[in-house]
């Protein structure tokens, strides 16, 4: 007789919770029919920009400016306004986000991301880069270093892209990391003002990080799964493996 058991991706929040638990961060949670205030104009994301597009995002029919968030960012921004009095503030939002985008190896219509919020007095990117590094050290199982590297997000300034040193050659070079020694992981960076003003957040006193990734594509890396889709087709030999 076999017994049931935990989806790999449950199992894998489960951990990325607990590893930052122990840094302070509590978990934040909201809704997935989100305002378009939320989830995009509340974010600093232009009016025009292609992500508010029908091609990649999902509107809810017979509703005005509702959408399926495509992030889970507007509950950092939900979060923020009701502790606008109440800061310093750590958390992380796991959650299931939508993308209207055709289905590949690597891209699926719903999937799950983190993403993290630091906001206080003093709060730096060289904090940041702290907070990831003993995340990805604890979610591998070995010292990891984590590159910043300039990169662009409406809701971020400066913003970055992280890399993770590459776990399985520990920087040497190998085939997961094409002989770079690190892997491109996440985004991240300063909270914009405009968000903190739209929160309602003292722009003199209080700054912030925030940070953002696929924990579906944490999960395909850690495990070396070839394609997303396996997780979510309900099949048990794959599942069973876990
Ligand atoms: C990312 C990259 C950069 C982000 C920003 C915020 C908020 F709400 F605080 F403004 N939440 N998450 C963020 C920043 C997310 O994901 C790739």
């Amino acid at each position: 007789m076999s017994s049931g058991h935990r989806h790999p991706i449950s199992t894998l929040i489960s951990d990325i919770v607990s590893i930052f638990s122990k840094m302070g961060f509590a978990v934040a949670e909201g809704p997935e029919i989100e305002s378009e205030w939320y989830n995009f104009d509340a974010l600093n994301v232009p009016a025009d920009h292609p992500s508010r597009d029908m091609q990649d995002t999902f509107f809810i029919k017979g509703r005005d400016k509702t959408v399926l968030r495509t992030h889970t960012s507007p509950v950092q921004v939900r979060y923020l306004e009701a502790h606008k009095d109440k800061l310093p503030i750590r958390i992380i939002v796991p959650g299931k986000v939508y993308r209207n985008e055709a289905t590949d190896a690597t891209h699926e219509a719903q999937f799950y991301q983190v993403e993290g919020l630091m906001v206080g007095e003093g709060v730096t990117l060289a904090n940041l880069k702290a907070v990831l590094e003993r995340f990805f050290t604890e979610l591998f199982g070995k010292k990891l270093s984590v590159r910043l590297r300039a990169g662009f997000f409406p809701f971020v300034e400066p913003g970055v892209e992280v890399d993770m040193e590459c776990f399985k050659c520990e920087g040497k070079g190998c085939a997961l990391c094409k002989k770079t020694g690190w892997i491109e992981i996440m985004g991240a960076g300063m909270v914009h003002p405009t968000v903190l003003k739209n929160a309602g957040v003292d722009l003199e006193k209080y700054q912030g990080f925030a940070f953002g990734t696929g924990i579906d594509r944490l999960a395909i890396l850690k495990w070396g799964i070839d394609d997303v889709r396996l997780m979510y087709n309900g099949d048990l030999r794959f599942i069973n493996q876990f």
